[in-house]
């Protein structure tokens, strides 16, 4: 273990390393996540009324990127650019198909002009987020706008840059969703993993089986303080709420022009209380479920019956009208066995498909979800239980209990996301002084841990390692009551794993990161956003 004068003689180190280029370059530039290859230049260019901005109007999505960008720029300054006539001062748009990234881009800012490269759409949003980073937050009002010149040659580490909102446990309403998603965006995100299903709601409007929507969406009351609290105690007070199609419909199109994509996931067999609630003959037992009001693991899950099946098959239907994306998560998590154990039916299913045991029954049921999902044109994720027993042939694996299970599944070469508790579940305490925090599930996950995070494990082999698509963090809600508190949760972790997700790790430091994140406050403040106040030194 390092002494705690090493931690202080290596902070002195870092922070005087802070006062030099690197440090007034974070000062400058303050974008997060850190750009691939930056270089400083000398002066400004100044954006003012007369500044012409030039793109191909006729190509919709980069009318869109660009307009949002000047509306942003004239809701800073006052005034809105674009009256220029002549060929001087301009913001040009360019598509470039050679660069080498589909969603890289590239921006030259020079006292004279700011030109943006960009393959795709995608690589144009992601430069004018940039750009908003770059301009200042609260410029004089009808003062020149000042961006400081630089080379920026940008482009992400991983595909795949996705945060978990957990809307069952808790529902949040559209608004607060859409709020959420602008955050993200700003920081290059690109997944909203919605957790639409668990014991305690289901969230989705069904036309083929109302009495989700009806009855699974509100529990009667919720279990007060820590589930491992006694006595237990209820709040009294029913929760729930759902989406109807057309606002999940709406919500699709909100994020994708973000450049997010929706991955509904739909957890089965476990964590289906509310299912059950609903319809209890999907089960193995006679029993009148009730929607939980407890946190935990529950023992109550779906039966391997046809008539399951069925119902999943139609349940998919819908979800895949609704998002369009290429998957679908069908959970797969936390499936105590014990009512498989009792089952006659299990047992016998058990025997007929030759199984050796209920482990092999649940990859008989994640096999037959991806048997499903493939035929409505869907791939499917699993968290990581879904190895136990066989992997499903296609089956993508989302790493939660730590790494292994994301180790395993890419040296059987399927893709694998990396969201181990440990580095990426803000659901946890973010000080070690829990008193100054609301109530949360526990654990310690603290801004410089999640910003040291490195999603492919040093034991991986390179040829293993390109099956991890990226990562993503996770917001759990069972201890997260209200909008304030899902943000005092997100911010700045976010921040933190943002950088993490896109930044390759020669570009990550967290002193500087410290110095741009600064900045960034403000600006999630500026979009009403509560950010908690923690902000380790470390490494
Ligand atoms: C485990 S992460 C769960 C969730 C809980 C979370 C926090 C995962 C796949 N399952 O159901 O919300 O821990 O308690």
């Amino acid at each position: 273990m390092r002494s705690m004068y090493g931690i202080t003689f290596l902070t002195i180190i870092l922070l005087s390393a802070v006062s030099t280029a690197a440090g007034q370059e974070a000062g400058r530039y303050p974008v997060i996540p850190r750009p691939a290859v930056l270089t400083p230049m000398a002066g400004n260019f100044a954006v003012t009324a007369g500044t012409q901005v030039v793109w191909d109007r006729r190509q919709a999505a980069l009318h869109h990127i660009v307009t949002a960008l000047v509306a942003d720029i004239s809701k800073r300054t006052g005034f809105s650019p674009g009256g220029g006539k002549s060929a001087g001062n301009t913001i040009r748009f360019v598509r470039d198909a050679s660069l080498p990234n589909t969603a890289g881009y590239r921006l030259d800012i020079s006292p004279a002009s700011v030109v943006v490269r960009f393959a795709t759409d995608t690589g144009a949003y992601y430069a004018a987020q940039t750009l908003r980073q770059l301009m200042p937050l609260h410029p004089q009002k009808g003062k020149p706008l000042l961006l400081p010149a630089v080379k920026i040659e940008d482009q992400p580490r991983f595909a795949y840059r996705g945060v978990l909102l957990d809307v069952a446990r808790r529902y949040f309403p559209v608004s607060f969703i859409k709020k959420y998603i602008d955050a993200m965006a700003f920081y290059k995100i690109n997944t909203l993993h919605l957790h639409l299903n668990d014991d305690q709601g289901w969230r989705m409007e069904s036309r083929s089986y109302p009495r989700l929507h009806e009855t699974g969406a509100w529990r009667k009351e919720t279990v007060v303080g820590h589930r491992t609290d006694r006595p237990e105690r209820f709040d009294g007070t029913p929760h729930g709420g759902y989406y109807t199609q057309a606002e999940l419909k709406e919500l699709v199109q909100y994020a994708g022009e973000r450049f997010i994509a929706i991955i509904p996931e739909i957890d089965v067999p476990g964590h289906s209380q509310a299912i059950l609630a609903a319809y209890p003959q999907f089960g193995c037992i006679d029993s009148a479920y009730t929607v939980s009001t407890r946190w935990g693991v529950h023992k109550d899950i779906l039966c391997p019956k046809e008539e399951t099946f069925a119902f999943l098959r139609s349940i998919m239907a819908e979800v895949s009208d609704i998002f369009p994306g290429k998957y679908i998560h069908i959970g797969g998590d936390e499936v105590p066995k014990d009512r498989w154990k009792q089952s006659a039916f299990c047992q016998e299913l058990i025997r007929k498909l030759s199984l050796k045991d209920e482990h092999e029954l649940q990859s008989y049921f994640i096999r037959r979800m991806e048997d499903i999902a493939h035929a409505a044109g869907k791939q499917i994720i699993g968290w990581d239980e879904i190895l136990e027993g066989g992997l499903a042939p296609n089956a993508t694996v989302m790493s939660w209990r730590g790494e292994k299970g994301g180790i395993a599944a890419a040296r059987q070469h399927h893709y694998t996301i990396m969201t181990p508790v440990q580095y990426t579940y803000i659901n946890l305490y973010q000080t070690s002084d829990r008193k100054s925090e609301p109530l949360s599930n526990g654990g310690f996950l603290p801004l410089n841990k999640i910003y040291g995070y490195d999603p492919v494990p040093r034991e991986l082999a390179p040829a293993d390692a390109q099956y991890i698509l990226g990562t993503q963090a996770c917001l759990w809600t069972e201890y997260v009551t209200n909008e304030a508190d899902a943000e005092f949760m997100t911010f700045p972790r976010l921040c933190a794993f943002a950088e993490t997700a896109w930044s390759e790790t020669g570009r990550k430091n967290y002193p500087y990161f410290l110095v741009r994140l600064k900045e960034n406050v403000q600006h999630l403040k500026d979009m009403g956003m509560r950010v908690a106040p923690f902000f380790p030194e470390g490494e």
